[in-house]
C-alpha cells in the first residue's frame, strides 16, 4: 500500500455530477447495441505514461515527483514494487478493465539479460497476485526495444547481430510474461526500427531482418500456445527520422511480403495516424477493410506542434469518427482502447492523473454512444449502399476490356454523374454527434 492517491475515492457514474472526478457519460453497465459499454470500449491504462514518465521534454527534465522514482527510491526492485502498488491503487479508483505495460516500465534494468529476466519474473508474480485480488486484466504486454542505448540503431533492424539476438531474447521473455498474466494481445512497436540517414543504411537487409524477427515472434507465440493477438503498431517517424512500420498500408504490404497477414493485426494510435498525414478514422477504416484491425491507442496530438504529444483525448466528434469505424467493423474482439496518453508536464498532482483518465473515458463513451446511435439508425450505411447499388448483380468485374467495349457500344452506355451528397451526409453526422 502507498498513500499516493490518498483521499481520492473510487470514481462513480453520476450523470448530474459537476466535478471532474465522476463519470457523467461512462456507465460501464449501460447497454449499447446489445453490449455493455465497458465491453465495447475495453479501456486500458498505460503503465509507462502514468507511472514511469518523469514529465520531461526536449528542453527540460523531470518535473514529476513520485515516491518510486529513482531520484527518491533508487532504481531498485523495491521502487518497482511501490510503483506497482500505486498502479493498482489507481486502477481501483478508476475501475477500468485493463492495463498495458512494457518490461522496462515494471522492472528496473538489470546488469544483463539474465537479471532482466529474473526481475521481470519477480515483478510479474506480484502483478499477477494483484490481478487475482480483483485488479484489471492485461490488454497487452510489450518489450521496450527503444530506450536503452544498445537499441540506438534499432533492435531487429540493427546492423549488429548481437543486438538482434538481445532483442529477440527479450521479446521471448515478454511474450512469456504476457502469457503468464493472461494478456489478450502482444504488441510490437518498432520505435527505432527505421533510420536516421540513408547514407549508412541498407534498407534491403534491415527489412529482411525485421521480417524474420516478426516471423520468429509468431512462431514462438504459437509454439507456447499464446492465443492472444499479435499486433504491430504503425508510426511514420519519431524517434527515428523514418520508421519502417509507417502506416497501416505499409504494415499490410510488409505482412504480405512475409506471409503474416493472417497472423498479425495492427494497434492503431491516433497521434501516429496524424503524424503519417492521415486521420485516425482513415487508418481504422483501412485496417478494417484489410481484415487487420486489432486494437487502438487512444490519445491526441497537438495539431500545431508536429510531435507525437500523446495528450488525453478531449474531442468528442473526433473520437466518434474513430469508434464509428470500430463499430462498423464489428467492434473489438481481443483489442481495446489503451490510453497511450500522458499528462502535460505541469500537471504535477496525483489527482491530475485520475482526472485525465476520467475525462478521457467520458469523451470516449460519448463518442462511442454517438457513433452507435448513428450506425444503428442505418442512415449513413443506407446512403453508402445506395451509392454503390448499381453494382448489385453486375458481372462487370469478371469481364474483360474487349467484351466491355462491345457492351458499352451495343447498349449505348453513357453514364450520368450523380451527387456524392457529402454535405448532406455531414448534416446527418452532426445530428448524432
Ligand atoms: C510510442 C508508442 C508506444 C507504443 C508501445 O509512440 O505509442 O507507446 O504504444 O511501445
Ligand atoms: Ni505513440
Ligand atoms: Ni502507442
Amino acid at each position: 500500500m502507498t498513500d499516493f492517491f490518498e483521499g481520492i475515492a473510487p470514481v462513480r457514474f453520476d450523470p448530474n455530477a459537476t466535478d471532474d472526478l465522476s463519470f457523467r457519460h461512462y456507465d460501464a453497465d449501460e447497454m449499447v447495441m446489445g453490449k455493455r459499454l465497458e465491453d465495447h470500449l475495453r479501456f486500458a491504462v498505460a503503465w509507462w505514461h502514468s507511472f514511469a514518465w518523469p514529465g520531461g521534454d526536449p528542453f527540460g527534465g523531470q518535473t514529476f515527483e513520485r515516491p518510486w522514482f529513482a531520484d527518491v527510491a533508487g532504481d531498485t526492485m523495491e521502487a518497482a514494487k511501490m510503483k506497482a502498488d500505486a498502479a493498482f491503487e489507481m486502477f481501483a479508483i478508476l475501475g477500468q478493465p485493463y492495463f498495458c505495460f512494457h518490461d522496462a516500465d515494471i522492472r528496473p534494468e538489470g546488469a544483463d539479460f539474465a537479471e532482466n529476466t529474473s526481475r521481470l519474473d519477480e515483478i510479474t508474480d506480484l502483478i499477477g497476485m494483484r490481478m487475482e485480488a480483483g485488479g484489471p486484466k492485461l490488454l497487452w504486454g510489450t518489450a521496450n526495444l527503444f530506450s536503452h542505448r544498445r537499441y540506438m540503431a534499432g533492435a531487429a533492424t540493427n546492423p549488429d547481430p548481437d543486438v538482434f539476438a538481445f532483442a529477440a531474447a527479450t521479446v521471448k521473455t515478454c511474450i512469456d510474461a504476457t502469457q503468464k498474466l493472461g494478456g489478450e494481445n502482444y504488441v510490437l512497436w518498432g520505435g527505432r526500427e527505421g533510420y536516421e540517414t540513408l547514407l549508412n543504411t541498407d534498407l534491403t537487409r534491415e527489412r529482411e531482418q525485421a521480417g524474420r524477427f516478426l516471423s520468429m515472434v509468431v512462431e514462438y507465440a504459437r509454439k507456447i500456445g499464446f492465443d492472444g493477438t499479435i499486433l504491430i503498431e504503425p508510426k511514420p517517424q519519431e524517434p527515428t527520422k523514418h520508421q519502417y512500420d509507417y502506416d497501416v498500408a505499409t504494415v499490410y504490404g510488409f505482412l504480405r511480403e512475409y506471409g503474416l497477414e493472417g497472423e498479425v493485426k495492427v494497434n492503431i494510435e491516433q497521434g501516429h495516424a496524424i503524424l503519417a498525414g492521415h486521420s485516425f478514422e482513415h487508418e481504422l477504416a483501412l485496417a478494417a477493410s484489410l481484415g487487420i484491425l486489432g486494437s487502438i491507442d487512444m490519445n491526441r496530438n497537438d495539431y500545431q506542434s508536429g510531435w507525437d504529444t500523446d495528450q488525453f483525448p478531449d474531442n468528442v466528434p473526433e473520437v466518434a469518427r474513430a469508434y464509428y469505424e470500430v463499430l462498423r467493423a464489428g467492434g473489438f474482439t481481443t483489442g481495446g482502447t489503451n490510453f497511450d496518453a500522458k499528462l502535460r508536464r505541469q500537471s504535477l498532482d496525483p489527482v491530475d492523473l485520475i482526472a485525465a483518465h476520467v475525462g478521457a473515458m467520458d469523451v470516449c463513451a460519448r463518442g462511442l454512444k454517438a457513433a452507435a446511435a448513428l450506425l444503428a439508425s442505418g442512415e449513413l450505411e443506407a446512403a453508402r449502399d445506395a451509392r454503390y447499388a448499381g453494382w448489385d448483380g453486375s458481372d462487370l468485374l469478371s469481364s474483360d476490356l474487349g467484351a466491355i467495349a462491345a457492351r458499352v457500344e451495343a447498349e449505348g452506355i453513357n453514364p450520368a454523374p450523380r451527387s456524392g451528397r457529402q454535405e448532406r451526409l455531414e448534416n446527418v453526422w452532426n445530428r448524432y454527434v
